[in-house]
Order: structure tokens, then C-alpha cells, then sequence
């Protein structure tokens, strides 16, 4: 008998119980457990009926990804679910924390679900590029009915329990899930309950065979939200089924797609981000066993535009903060615009009606630097230049308790030089959030030459505590992402001078799947930072310093790259850009030819994938994959495509290191020559992802 998953008996109710952490995984001892102990149980004569139920934080969170792409092991999950359903006994589902993928499924050929009141419910496969494999897509509909069974697989977003309870999902809330599961039992028994099995049960089919326009809304609305993206669709095409193919039928078509998708690259690459997101929040080179410091109070230096958005991610997690300004006008201006910005998604239903009132209960406004003196953790998010770094962050070091974590946002400032001001470098660190900061799920964890481990530790342990996804990366301009964007940059300015149109540029970027091109996302944050900047600098860029020298800065004046209608965020090509850019070129004796868009896609990408493979040469990121997770959650990169690096790792690095060859002669640009360790790697025949397994 296997040692995670156990069965003892209460008299007439055998429980099943679940031991396989973290999240009680759907392995293949797992699912052998289950199998053999609900075999026994079943054949007991002294059992009347079955708990299935889970030790640790949570219920099922799932099948194994682990095991996903290699080979089979019996049973499979629909055998134990089968074994389940089939069983002459009534078999209920005690669940508690997550119950999630597989481990939805595997209740869901229990006759019965009970469910603590926290718990959540959900088949996330979607997520994973994957349809639910083992009759979620089947089973899940005819408990709570196609419309929200549609919108729950195609989404992937769990429900909680009252809402399962409500819907028929569960029968009831339980407060101890093995214990509650067990009471539900005897019920059951003593009223003689028949048994429901939902493969037979299609009574909440009907409404939607008069009306199957809710498959093809949510396949639209799928298609809108994640386009290019397979698995959406294959879940609203499944769960259709319902309708008009036979249960036994449509589970076999249901396993067929699953074991499509999984072999697809668009599941591998989710996969792959799932995984590299947790790795992620793992520390590199800190000692064993360091511990984070305790953090309770903390406070955001700034009312504007990022201050406002990192102190609504702690609100928006439940934690108070104190937003300080150094003056009561920027405060009061900065707090109504967080809580205009509240109440327009309180408003599209984005959050409840009252939730507006209570986040910004929980965000302090106060005037003077003095303020924080009892905060554990101060994140700076003030004006983007050296010099006034330093005045705060000497300032920050007078006035903080000792043992305070002092954090800049800074976006590319060297943390080495703001930490020199202080006594306490060793308490210095980044926490780059992207903007906006309460949507944007990164924040690179800048570690500095200096920075305390512990340090280090508690800002990734903050980050995390407010949903964030952090990333720890080392002192560099622009650290990692905004460093790889800048090389990006460089190419997409020169394609304009070479022949391209922003158009095209952004076309070719936003068919790969980024969310928008270079000069659309130039246009909405404003050409004139950057030209205000190039001047301080002395240096020029000529067609986009004319954009600005005609007043374009982008979607603020109306027109930038492109124009915009009136109020309209819409970017419409514009010919007199055309011709400005045709004038620009042909007043510094340039020929424009046509560019195809296999050469933007590749200038595009490879020239960040070159950058990417020198961050990791001088150690400023430790793994390709948190390269991957920054572009994943800093930039919208498509998570069907997995990152960069793991995509520069699909193309083939050999094939990378010829085209970067290539440009590097065909434009006479040196920064194209590939990187020592991407030369290194194609010539080995290795892929990055071969640096993570050492
Ligand atoms: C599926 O079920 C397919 C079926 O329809 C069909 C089959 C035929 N497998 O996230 P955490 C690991 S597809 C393996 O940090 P939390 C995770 O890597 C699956 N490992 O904890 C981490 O490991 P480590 C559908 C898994 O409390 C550790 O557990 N299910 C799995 O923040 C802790 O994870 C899903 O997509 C897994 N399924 O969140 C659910 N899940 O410590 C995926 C987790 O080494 N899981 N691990 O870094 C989750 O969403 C979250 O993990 C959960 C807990 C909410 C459960």
C-alpha cells in the first residue's frame, strides 16, 4: 500500500486521506493510493461510505505537471475517477484549501462535495495551455450548469465556496473538512441518499440547448483576451459537447485534445512559466537558512504615479501603509487620484462597491520624511535623478529605526551609489515595480553590492505578500528588462531610419503577441521624456526629436508615431509622419528600402535575447528564467511563448547567432555581434535552458 495516501475506518465511514505535499499533487503513488484504498474501502463490508479527503494546506491542487511529457503510469486519473463514480457506496469529497485541475475533477466523480469555507474550486488547465483532461470539461457543466461551467473552464478562475455551494457544486459548507465530510456521510447514510453521479445528470443542460450562444460568447470573449492562444477555444469547443455528444464519447474527444495540447509547444512554454515563477521567489546565493526580517509597517515616499500604485498593492493585499509626500498638495493630489482610479473599477465591477472605501482606509497620507521613523520597510518612489535619490535616501537614513529595509523604485539608477549616502548600505536595496504598479505583477529585486541577505530575503517575501512576482537581478543600467528594451529600442528606431514604418514595426511586434509595439508604447508614455532627456545629454535621435520639435508627444497631444482621435487611445497611422520621416532621412542623405517583416521580427527579438545572454555573462540575472518571468510579468511577453530566453532556445541559438551576425554587418552595428556565452552556447549545440540544469 502506498505511504501517501492512507485509509482508516470510523465505524461505517472509511476516510481515504491524502498525504503528498505540498499540494497533494496528483501523482502517479498518489493516484495508485487512491485507486487501491477506494478498491478496499469499497469491498469492506463494514463500510457504508467513503471520505476522500487531504492532510497539509490544501486539497488536490492538481495533476502533476512534473510528470506531463513523459511517459504514462497507471492508473490514470479517469480510472480512479471511474473507480470512484462506480462504487456502490457513496463517496464524498471533504475539501478544504484548493481543489484545483485533476482535484476537481477527482471530486467531481465523487457522489458528493463538501467544502470548508475558504476553500476555493476551480479547473485552472487553461492557464496551463491545457484543457481539463480527465472530464472536467463534461462533468463540471452538468454541476453548475453550461454557463458557468463554460465561463470556469475557459477562464480558469476558481470559484469559492459559497458561490460552489450556491451553484450546486457542493452540497455543504463544512467548518473541519475530514470531520464535516464524515458527519455529511452518516447523513447519508442514515436518509439513504441515492447517489449523484453527474456523468447521468443532465438536467441543468436544457436551457443551454435552446440557446448555445454562450459557447460562442465565451470562445469571442476568449479570443479577445488571449489571443493567439489555443487552449481557450479547445475548452469552449469542449464543453459545447455536453450538448449533443454522448458522456463516454466526449471524454474520449475531451482526452484526445488534452493530449494534443499538452504536446504542444504553447503548453510547454506555460508550463514552463509556471514553473519559472516559483523558482523565481528562490534566492540565489544567500546562506541557507536566512531568514526574512519581520515586516509590519511600511511606508511609500511619493504620491505620484508609481508611489500611488505600489500603495495600492499593499492595500489591494490588505496591508496599511503610509504614503508620504513632502507636501499636503502632492499628498491630496496624489490620494484622489487613487481613489478616482478605486472607483472606475469598482465601477466596470473590477472590485466590489465598498472596496474603494476600504483600501483607502488602509492608505495613510502624511507630510515630512520624518514619518517614517517606525516603518520596517521604506520604498522610495520620488523623481528619477541621482541627485535627489541621494537627498532622500540621506534623509531616510536619519530619520528610519535601525534595522529598516530602505528600497528605491529607481528603474535604472545605480543602488550602489544611492546606498553610499547612507550608514546602512547593508539595509539598501531595489524594488522596481512597473507601471501601473498596482496591475503589473513584477518587481525586480534589485540586490546591490552591499545588500544583507536578510534583506534581500524579506523584500522578495514582501513582494510576494503582495501578489507581486519578484525577481532578483543585479545593479545595472536599467537592471534587466528595461536594460533588454533599451537594445530593443535601438533597433526598432533604426528599422524607421532604414526604411520601416512604425506601423509595420508595431504590426510585426504585436502579431508575435506582445500586447503593444515599440512606438505605440513610445506614444503612451510620452516622446517628450525622452527628448528632454537626449537634450540633457547632448545627444540627438533625429526623426523622433522632429516628432517633438512638431509638438507629437504621443497620445497626451494627440498625435505622436501615430494620431489619436479625440479621446481615443486608438493609434491611426498618419501620413504626415510618413512624410516626415521620408523628409528626415532624406535631409541626412539616407535611401529607405523595404524591410520585410521576418528582419523587424527578428531585430526585434534577437538583439534582446543577445542583451539578455550579457546580463547573464556578468551575473546580473542568475537564470534565464527569471529573465523569462521579468519579460512575462514586466512587459506582457506572451506566456503561450514563454519569455525570451526560452523562446531564443525554440528558434535554435545557432540559427540567433547567424541572423545577429548577419545584422551586425548589414547595418554596420558592433552592439549586434553576438554575446561570448550565446556564441559559446550555439557552438556547443547547447540551449540556455541547459545553464539552469548546470
Ligand atoms: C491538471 O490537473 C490536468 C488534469 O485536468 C488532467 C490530467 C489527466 N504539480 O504555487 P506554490 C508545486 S493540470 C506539481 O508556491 P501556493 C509548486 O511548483 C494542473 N507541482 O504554492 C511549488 O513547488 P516548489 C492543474 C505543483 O500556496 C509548490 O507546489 N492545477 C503543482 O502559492 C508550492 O506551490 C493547477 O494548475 C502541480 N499541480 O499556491 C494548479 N502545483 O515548492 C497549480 C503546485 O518546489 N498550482 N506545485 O517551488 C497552483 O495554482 C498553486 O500551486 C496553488 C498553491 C494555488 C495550489
Amino acid at each position: 500500500m502506498s505511504d501517501v495516501v492512507k485509509l482508516e475506518r470510523h465505524d461505517e465511514v472509511a476516510i481515504v486521506t491524502i498525504n503528498s505535499p505540498p499540494v497533494n499533487a496528483l501523482s502517479a503513488a498518489v493516484r495508485r493510493g487512491i485507486f487501491e484504498n477506494v478498491k478496499t474501502a469499497a469491498a469492506d463490508p463494514a463500510v457504508k461510505a467513503i471520505v476522500i479527503a487531504c492532510a497539509g494546506r490544501t486539497f488536490v491542487a492538481g495533476a502533476d505537471i512534473t510528470e506531463f511529457g513523459k511517459p504514462p503510469q497507471s492508473p490514470g486519473l479517469s480510472e480512479v475517477i471511474s473507480e470512484i463514480e462506480n462504487c456502490s457506496k457513496p463517496v464524498i469529497a471533504a475539501i478544504h484549501g484548493t481543489a484545483l485541475g485533476g482535484g476537481l475533477e477527482l471530486t467531481l466523480g465523487c457522489h458528493f462535495r463538501v467544502a470548508t469555507k475558504d476553500a476555493k474550486l476551480g479547473l485552472p488547465e487553461v492557464k496551463l495551455g491545457l484543457l481539463p483532461g480527465a472530464g472536467g470539461t463534461q462533468r463540471l457543466p452538468r454541476a453548475v450548469g453550461p454557463e458557468l461551467g463554460v465561463k470556469m473552464v475557459v477562464t480558469g478562475d476558481p470559484i469559492g465556496a459559497s458561490e460552489a455551494l450556491k451553484n450546486g457544486l457542493i452540497e455543504e459548507i463544512v467548518e473541519g473538512p475530514a470531520s464535516g465530510a464524515e458527519a455529511f456521510a452518516r447523513k447519508v447514510i442514515a436518509e439513504k441518499r441515492p447517489l449523484r453521479l453527474l456523468r447521468n445528470d443532465d438536467s441543468k443542460l436544457a436551457a443551454a440547448r435552446a440557446d448555445r450562444t454562450i459557447f460562442t460568447n465565451a470562445a469571442a470573449a476568449a479570443n479577445k483576451k488571449n489571443r493567439g492562444m489555443n487552449a481557450p477555444l479547445a475548452c469552449a469547443e469542449a464543453v459545447s459537447w455536453t450538448l449533443d455528444v454522448p458522456f463516454d464519447e466526449a471524454l474520449k474527444k475531451e482526452r484526445e485534445m488534452f493530449l494534443k495540447l499538452v504536446a504542444d509547444d504553447q503548453s510547454k512554454a506555460q508550463r514552463y512559466a509556471f514553473f519559472s515563477e516559483r523558482e523565481a521567489a528562490k534566492v540565489q546565493n544567500v546562506p541557507e537558512g536566512v531568514k526574512p526580517r519581520s515586516v509590519e509597517r511600511v511606508a511609500i515616499i511619493g504620491a505620484g504615479t508609481m508611489g500611488g500604485g505600489i500603495a495600492m498593492s499593499f492595500a489591494n493585499a490588505g496591508i496599511p501603509v503610509t504614503l508620504i509626500e513632502t507636501g499636503q498638495e502632492q499628498l491630496t493630489r496624489g490620494l484622489g487620484i487613487m481613489q478616482k482610479n478605486y472607483e472606475a473599477t469598482a465601477a466596470r465591477g473590477g472590485i466590489p462597491a465598498d472596496a474603494p472605501a476600504k483600501r483607502m482606509a488602509l492608505i495613510t497620507g502624511k507630510v515630512g520624511l520624518e514619518n517614517v521613523k517606525d516603518v520596517d520597510l521604506v520604498i522610495e518612489a520620488v523623481f528619477e535623478t541621482m541627485a535627489i535619490k541621494k537627498e532622500v535616501f540621506t534623509a531616510l537614513d536619519a530619520y528610519a529605526k535601525p534595522g529598516a529595509i530602505l528600497a528605491s523604485n529607481t528603474s535604472y539608477l545605480n543602488i550602489d551609489e544611492i546606498a553610499a549616502v547612507t550608514k546602512r548600505p547593508q539595509d539598501v536595496l531595489g524594488m522596481h515595480f512597473f507601471s501601473p504598479a498596482n496591475v503589473m505583477k513584477l518587481c525586480e529585486i534589485v540586490r546591490a553590492d552591499k545588500t544583507a541577505p536578510d534583506a534581500l530575503v524579506t523584500a522578495v517575501a514582501v513582494a510576494r505578500k503582495i501578489a507581486k512576482v519578484p525577481a532578483v537581478v543585479g545593479v545595472s543600467d536599467g537592471f534587466v528588462g528595461n536594460r533588454m528594451l533599451a537594445a530593443r529600442s535601438k533597433q526598432s528606431e533604426k528599422l524607421l531610419f532604414e526604411g520601416a514604418l512604425p506601423q509595420q514595426v508595431d504590426a510585426v511586434v504585436t502579431k508575435f503577441g506582445m500586447p503593444m509595439g515599440p512606438f505605440a508604447m513610445g506614444d503612451l508614455a510620452g516622446l517628450d521624456i525622452g527628448w528632454r532627456s537626449r537634450k540633457d545629454r547632448g545627444i540627438t535621435s533625429p526623426i523622433a526629436d522632429a516628432l517633438c520639435e512638431a509638438g507629437r508627444f504621443g497620445q497626451k497631444t494627440g498625435k505622436g508615431y501615430y494620431k489619436y482621435e479625440a479621446g481615443s487611445r486608438v493609434p491611426v497611422p498618419d501620413p504626415e509622419v510618413e512624410k516626415l520621416i521620408d523628409d528626415t532621412c532624406r535631409s541626412l542623405g539616407l535611401t529607405r528600402r523595404a524591410v520585410s517583416d521576418q528582419e523587424i521580427l527578428e531585430r526585434m527579438m534577437y538583439p534582446m535575447i543577445n542583451e539578455g545572454a550579457r546580463i547573464l555573462e556578468e551575473k546580473v540575472a542568475s537564470r534565464p528564467s527569471d529573465i523569462d518571468v521579468i519579460w512575462l510579468y514586466g512587459y506582457g511577453w506572451p506566456i503561450y511563448r514563454g519569455g525570451p530566453m526560452f523562446y531564443a532556445d525554440q528558434v535554435g541559438l545557432k540559427q540567433i547567432v547567424e541572423r545577429l551576425q548577419f545584422y551586425a554587418k548589414q547595418t554596420n552595428d558592433p552592439s549586434l555581434e553576438p554575446a561570448a556565452l550565446l556564441k559559446k552556447l550555439a557552438d556547443e549545440g547547447k540551449t540556455f535552458a541547459s545553464l539552469a540544469k548546470g
